[in-house]
């Protein structure tokens, strides 16, 4: 029998980085809670931390490679997977060209401790310039800033949400979403903790989020006009005589270049197109300046729409124009125990643009929604080959029913993921890492954008099978074939980098890392955080709040703030054209996104305990807006966009913007040869099936998910014995069901 034993570590799942105790006997799990002795967490964890165990003992989870073959899926073993994914991959890259094989990174990998120190060796060695992640339908408006700021795509600030008086959240849903650029474990109890001194939550977002409902005030924003409010904010700033950036001025030059783009933007033009009036917009600026701890803040709702890029840009000016960068209570640098930024490339713009549409580059990726269009537009450089790392772009992207197909076109495809999902069907090649239980786990990420200074690390709760690999030992593998396979010339030093990289592991570079950080000893290996240390404090260690770190911190040379405000302000042409040039379409209607507490991304849909109970992909209708189509409850609706459609249950709600509807994302399993047997029963719909990759934000490149344009139908059903269809006159039916709620 084997004794029960208890192990402390942080889930990866999301963000928040809780801390979780996991009991278990031998290799069965008895039990999975928050940890009360996390400094961080306090014990705090939400429902999918103990999904982490249905994660581990599910069936359906890969363990074995796998190659497609004329009869099927087959099992083989790993050398074989290896050879023949490298074999494959090379083979387009010798036919066609290095780039023709393209590699598409997700989320989870950033919550990988090995994807994240030894992703890089696996890049070098496919040598492709084709790189597509999730970052651009997600937070590249973020790092775009940050580069440009302050000199380093990684150099984010967060809101120091523990000393802050004013919240001011744009288009975020942390009760929900449990924080993101933002690690804070236990949004809600931070929020208590700022309205019991007095301080206030304020909410603009075009839906009455759960986050908004525990929030001060709330208001409704039409999709995609962010922009246009910030801009209007920061005129009444100088208008009203407010702009007071403190120190943040002596080392920021072009502050007072600022007013003359913003005059135009009053608060009585922006009023009637965002759906805020002006004297609201007013007092919610002689609010967030009266207060001396205050902080703007924006996520997926402002990143990932029209004028995402331009509007984080404001949302940071915001913050520096009131002095709200780099001062308790407001935007704070980290001061992370792992100094991941100087691990890491600063970021760079270029004039590389994607082959087909010509979007922009950042660094070295290109826009994702763009990778459909590469594989399928005939030409020199098209792309015939995919690697994805811990992804499912399928459902993850814009016009996801355009990728399913074009994976069909690929010559060759190899997919480092544990399950047999919508993306990694199309896979020749499937190579399953080990489960998240099944290794070491440090956040060299969420730790540099967490609102405390932290650091936590643990070993693997359970040891792999026999013979499994980890996710990093599955790029040396594979690096190694590759380079083999297509007689790339390897300096012999990097190949001894990388033969001793993986002969290491993990521990040893992390260790080094530590001991050069802001807590290490340096040279002096007695003194500071160690690995070994670290490993004494299961529970993690706190390094308490966050710090002033500018301008020393800045990555820029000069440690000046570099405003790059031409750049920007270039942007407003497009903003005039899209709603003041052009007019407003009363037949379509917004479309945003929606997460739920037990769903993440795409991929946790094959548990049990997170999917059951009553259906999540629901389309969210205000009753008025409901009247308006003839709409009644319990009906399903057509929601159509470009062409394409999908049908869902509305859910008839005064939580949401009349004209505006929302949609969760990471649903639309069931697909024929997938093996995803719970998930595939509560299949949903993928409402990016009807997101637009041809919809970006075109400073950025990246996707438009929030503020899509879709035009609905209701679909025939049956009220009150009465059939509804779309002729059916809304009038003749029982009010009460229409008005309901
Ligand atoms: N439970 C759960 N947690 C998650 C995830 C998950 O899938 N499930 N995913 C994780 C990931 S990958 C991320 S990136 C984070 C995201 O974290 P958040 O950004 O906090 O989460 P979202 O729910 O996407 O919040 C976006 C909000 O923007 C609003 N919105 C939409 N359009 C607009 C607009 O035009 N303007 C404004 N002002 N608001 C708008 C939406 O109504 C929504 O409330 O969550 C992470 N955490
Ligand atoms: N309409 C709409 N679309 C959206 C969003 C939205 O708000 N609205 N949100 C966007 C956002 S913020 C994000 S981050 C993306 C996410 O987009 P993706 O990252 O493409 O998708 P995920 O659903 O996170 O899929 C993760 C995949 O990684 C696998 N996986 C999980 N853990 C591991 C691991 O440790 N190793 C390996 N090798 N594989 C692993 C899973 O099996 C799954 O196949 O979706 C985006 N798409
Ligand atoms: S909020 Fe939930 S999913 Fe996120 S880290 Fe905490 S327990 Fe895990
Ligand atoms: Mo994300």
């Amino acid at each position: 029998m084997a004794k029960v034993e208890t192990h402390y570590r942080a889930c990866n799942l999301c963000e928040a980085m809780c801390g979780i105790k996991i009991t278990h006997e031998g290799k069965q799990i008895l039990s999975i809670k928050g940890d009360e002795n996390d400094p961080f967490s306090q014990g705090y964890i939400c429902p999918k931390a103990t999904a982490l165990q249905d994660l581990y003992e599910d069936p359906d989870r890969l363990t074995k490679p796998m190659i497609k073959t004329a009869s099927g899926w087959q099992e083989v073993d790993w050398p074989q997977a290896f050879d023949a994914a490298a074999a494959g991959l090379s083979k387009v890259q010798q036919q066609y060209g290095q780039d023709t094989v393209a590699s598409y990174f997700g989320n989870p990998n950033v919550h990988n401790t090995g994807g994240m120190v030894f992703g890089s060796f696996l890049m070098n060695a496919l040598k492709s310039k084709s790189r597509y992640t999730a970052t651009s339908v997600d937070q590249l408006p973020h790092h775009i800033v940050s580069y440009h700021l302050f000199g380093h795509q990684l150099q984010i600030p967060v809101p120091d949400i523990d000393r802050t008086d004013f919240f001011l959240v744009f288009g975020a849903n942390p009760v929900v979403s449990n924080g993101s650029i933002m690690t804070a474990p236990n949004i809600k109890q931070r929020f208590k903790a700022i309205k019991a001194r007095s301080g206030k939550i304020v909410v603009i977002d075009p839906r009455k989020t759960e986050t908004a409902a525990l929030a001060t005030e709330h208001h409704f924003i039409r999709p995609g006009t962010d922009a246009l409010l910030l801009l209007a904010m920061i005129q009444v700033m100088f208008v009203e005589d407010k702009i007071r950036p403190g120190r943040l001025a002596s080392f920021t030059s072009g502050l007072d270049e600022i007013q003359q783009y913003v005059t135009p933007y009053t608060p009585e033009r922006v009023a009637s197109v965002t759906g805020i009036a002006a004297d609201q917009i007013r007092s919610l600026v002689n609010e967030f300046c009266a207060e001396r701890r205050a902080v703007c803040y924006g996520r997926m709702g402002v990143s990932v729409q029209q004028f995402g890029l331009l509007s984080q840009y404001l949302i940071m000016l915001i913050n520096i124009l009131t002095g709200r960068l780099d001062t308790e209570g407001g935007m704070m640098f980290t001061t992370p125990a792992f100094n991941v930024m100087g691990q890491t490339s600063p970021g760079y713009m270029s004039d590389r643009r994607s082959r087909v549409r010509g979007l922009p580059s950042f660094s070295s990726e290109l826009p994702v929604s763009t990778l459909a269009e590469e594989i399928l537009v005939p030409g020199e450089q098209q792309i015939r080959g995919l690697l994805t790392v811990a992804g499912n772009p399928v459902l993850s992207t814009p016009n996801g029913a355009q990728l399913n197909k074009a994976l069909q076109q690929l010559d060759f495809m190899v997919s480092v993921d544990f399950y047999l999902n919508e993306t990694t069907q199309h896979a020749d090649v499937i190579l399953p890492p080990v489960s998240p239980l099944e290794r070491e786990h440090f956040d060299v990420i969420f730790n540099s954008l967490a609102v405390r200074n932290t650091a936590k690390y643990a070993r693997a709760v359970f040891a792999p099978e026999p013979g499994a690999k980890h996710d990093w030992q599955i790029y040396f593998e594979l690096s190694k074939r590759l380079v083999a396979a297509r007689d790339v010339k390897v300096p012999l030093s990097k190949k001894l980098v990388s033969f001793l990289a993986e002969k290491m592991g993990l521990e040893l570079p992390i260790d080094f890392v530590l001991r050069n950080g802001p807590y290490g000893g340096g040279w002096n290996i007695f003194k500071g955080l160690t690995l070994k240390r670290l490993l004494q404090q299961p529970h993690g260690v706190d390094l308490g709040p966050l710090k002033s770190t500018l301008p020393q911190n800045l990555t820029h040379k000069d440690k000046q703030i570099h405003l790059h405000l031409a750049f920007y302000m270039a942007d407003l042409k497009r903003l005039e054209e899209a709603f003041f040039q052009t007019a407003s379409d009363d037949s379509v209607s917004l479309l945003i996104g929606r997460r739920d507490l037990r769903t993440n991304n795409s991929w946790m849909h094959n548990s049990k305990r997170l999917v059951k109970g009553k259906q999540r992909c629901t389309i969210l209708i205000h009753p008025e807006h409901a009247l308006r189509i003839g709409l009644v409850p319990g009906q399903q609706i057509k929601v159509s966009n470009g062409g394409r459609h999908i049908t869902l249950l509305a859910e008839i709600t005064d939580t949401i913007m009349p004209g505006v509807v929302s949609i969760p994302h990471g649903w639309g399993h069931g697909a024929d040869n997938t093996k995803l047997s719970v998930a595939n029963a509560h299949a949903g719909v993928s409402v990016n099936d009807i997101t637009d990759e041809n919809r970006v934000d075109e400073l950025s490149g990246n996707a438009v998910l929030n503020g899509v344009p879709v035009v609905l139908v209701p679909v025939e059903a049956e009220v009150d014995g009465l059939v509804v269809n779309e002729s059916a006159n809304v009038d003749e039916l029982p009010r009460q069901k229409v008005y309901a709620k």
